[in-house]
């Protein structure tokens, strides 16, 4: 009952405090991207509610608020079907971060297609980060699905999407997952936690 008690205090202080470092540092904007059904919706309810939610496809966006990897962000998910997938363009326009999600154990041909809409996502970051003067967005690879037989390794994966020839200028990482479990999702956060924080302190010298 007393340690019942205390956990629930150390809970509500460390939730007061959060709201505070909230209100003080507004929270990172970070944008979920990638193919349909590689599980970015299910990545987010993850990292929002701690358990697995059966997520239906996405036709416009979800957004949530989650703090993960010692970070507090404010998390878009974008639908990822063919028809939907202009608005990305919109949506990752001054965001502070961006994770394209990737269904590991996908085949050649839909690794492929990942990669194409990578690369044009990255030109449009380029013309964007120009037009409003601002440093690239780090960008995360979460290597979804690892649980599935076949999963490629984050390294594979890295090179089929061409993340090695990406300008110099843009900060990326890969990083292992599965959301349904949310195994890697909070390491995968970190790493891109550190990354924001390298651009924050580059821009400002
Ligand atoms: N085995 C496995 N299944 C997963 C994983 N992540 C998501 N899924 C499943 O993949 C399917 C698609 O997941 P969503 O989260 O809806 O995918 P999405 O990327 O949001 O898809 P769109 O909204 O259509 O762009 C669902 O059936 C999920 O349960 C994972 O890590 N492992
Ligand atoms: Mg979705």
């Amino acid at each position: 009952m007393c340690a019942c008690l205390w956990a629930g205090l150390a809970g509500a202080a460390q939730y007061l405090l959060w709201e505070c470092t909230a209100l003080v540092r507004p929270p990172t904007h970070v944008v979920l991207v990638g193919l349909d059904s590689s599980g970015k919706t299910t990545a987010l309810f993850r990292l929002r509610y701690g358990h697995y939610v059966n997520a239906v496809p996405t036709v416009g966006f979800n957004t949530e608020k989650v703090r993960a990897g010692g970070g507090h962000w404010l998390v878009w998910d974008v639908g990822g079907a063919e028809r939907v997938r202009p608005l990305w363009r919109s949506y990752t326009r001054a965001t502070d971060a961006l994770v394209f999600v990737i269904d590991s154990s996908d085949g050649e041909e839909r690794l492929e297609e990942a990669r194409v809409e990578l690369q044009r996502l990255s030109k449009q970051q380029t013309a964007q980060c120009v037009t409003l003067n601002r440093p690239r967005p780090p960008l995360l690879v979460l290597a979804n699905k690892q649980d599935l037989p076949g999963a490629r390794e984050p390294q594979h994966l890295a090179k089929a999407l061409g993340l090695p020839e990406l300008p110099d200028s843009q900060p990326w990482a890969v990083a292992p997952a599965c959301a349904v479990t949310g195994e890697g999702l909070d390491e995968a956060m970190a790493t891109l936690y550190q990354l924001v924080l390298k651009t924050r302190q580059s821009h400002k010298r």
